[in-house]
């Protein structure tokens, strides 16, 4: 937003222990875009009160997912690491792209009909108007780069259908943001239902890797991944079970699928499954490693949550500013 660079945005919701899935669908590749971009990474807990959440424990959350950006390898010197309650403009923003939103478009979000269908007893409107924040907090910092996991496609393309719509009526306001989606990991899959994603909201807990998972549960779960009777190590669609755990393997080792089919041939499922299992351990001791020892320096973590506060609410004002003035604020009197 102020360099050479181009700017990044990306956030995760304080709900839930985060899995596998996000952590191989989302906080790896925001490690490996980290040099390369602007980077602003936000802890969505305004987005996580959609849904009924205990204060106290929305708080804890907050912070450890804070804690877990940069225990996953993300600098708060580099990185603009921050919590969205912290900057106003998300709201603001929100309220005005709300008024370029048409209902028909939100109608159409497969998440909040998922959402909806799970939380009948709670269809609020911020559960509606959902895409929008995301919008805002996206447009908020002229990013021009959104790394995602598969499933949040659809409200990256409501976004830019805003920031279209926006700019086409006041000219360029906008920068029109672009999906980044991750080769490997973009679609981890439930170990107990290959045909679902893998996520935090899940009832079943072993569907889930967590990534606090110890070793023991880590192995646990991986050797009673549901797969199949063909007893054969092939990277298939008749196959999901094992599709699933191959890319699990490729995303913690960095090998192609291709290898692992080679590495496993002729060998059984209870021998890759050790193996799947084992390298996910070895992905998750150092995070956890590292994240006990944050934690325990609360003087450091404070300090970068004030510091980092500070530069998105600077930045964000920037573009609230223009907007603002484009579409017929008065001018604020100093
Ligand atoms: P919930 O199921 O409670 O809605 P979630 O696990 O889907 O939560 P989010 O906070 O919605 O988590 O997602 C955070 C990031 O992780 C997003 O970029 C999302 O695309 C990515 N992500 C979530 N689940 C997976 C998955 N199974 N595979 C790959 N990426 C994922
Ligand atoms: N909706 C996303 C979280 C999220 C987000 C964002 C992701 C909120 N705002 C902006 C990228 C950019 C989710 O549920 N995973």
């Amino acid at each position: 937003m102020s360099g050479d660079k181009k700017v990044l945005f990306s956030g995760m919701q304080a709900t839930g222990s985060l899995t596998l899935g996000n952590y191989l669908g989302a906080l790896k590749n925001w490690v490996t875009l980290s040099d390369e971009y602007e980077c602003f990474y936000s802890v969505v807990d305004m987005h996580s009160i959609t849904v009924r959440q205990d204060p106290a424990e929305l708080r804890k959350r907050a912070r450890n997912l804070l804690t877990l950006y940069i225990a996953a390898g993300l600098d708060p010197e580099k990185n603009c690491i921050y919590y969205q309650s912290h900057v106003s403009g998300h709201a603001e923003l929100a309220w005005i792209l709300n008024c370029f939103t048409y209902m028909g478009e939100l109608n159409r979000m497969t998440q909040f009909k998922d959402k909806a269908a799970k939380h009948a007893d709670n269809i609020n409107a911020g559960l509606y108007t959902y895409p929008v924040l995301m919008a805002a907090d996206i447009l908020l910092y002229q990013a021009d780069v959104v790394p995602v996991g598969k499933d949040q496609l659809q409200h990256l393309e409501i976004t830019r259908d805003i920031a279209q719509r926006f700019n086409g009526i006041y000219g360029d306001v906008f920068t029109i943001p672009e999906p980044y989606i991750g080769k490997v990991g973009a679609k981890i899959m439930s170990l107990q239902n290959p045909e679902k994603k893998m996520s935090k909201s899940d009832e079943n807990p072993n569907g889930s890797i967590y990534l606090m998972d110890d070793p023991d549960t880590v192995i646990r779960k991986c050797k009673r991944a549901v797969t199949d009777s063909e007893a054969n190590i092939a990277y298939r669609d008749e196959q999901p079970g094992i599709r699933n755990l191959i890319d699990i393997y490729c995303a913690c080792t960095g090998k192609t699928s291709d290898e692992t089919v080679r590495e496993f041939e002729g060998r059984g499922y209870g021998e890759f499954k050790m193996a799947v299992g084992e390298a996910v351990v070895s992905v998750l001791k150092p995070l956890q490693a590292r994240f006990e020892e944050l934690s325990k320096d609360k003087g450091y973590i404070d300090s970068v949550i004030r510091a980092n506060g500070e530069k998105a609410g600077y930045c964000a004002m920037k573009t609230l500013r223009k907007v603002h003035k484009k579409i017929g604020f008065p001018e604020r009197i100093r």
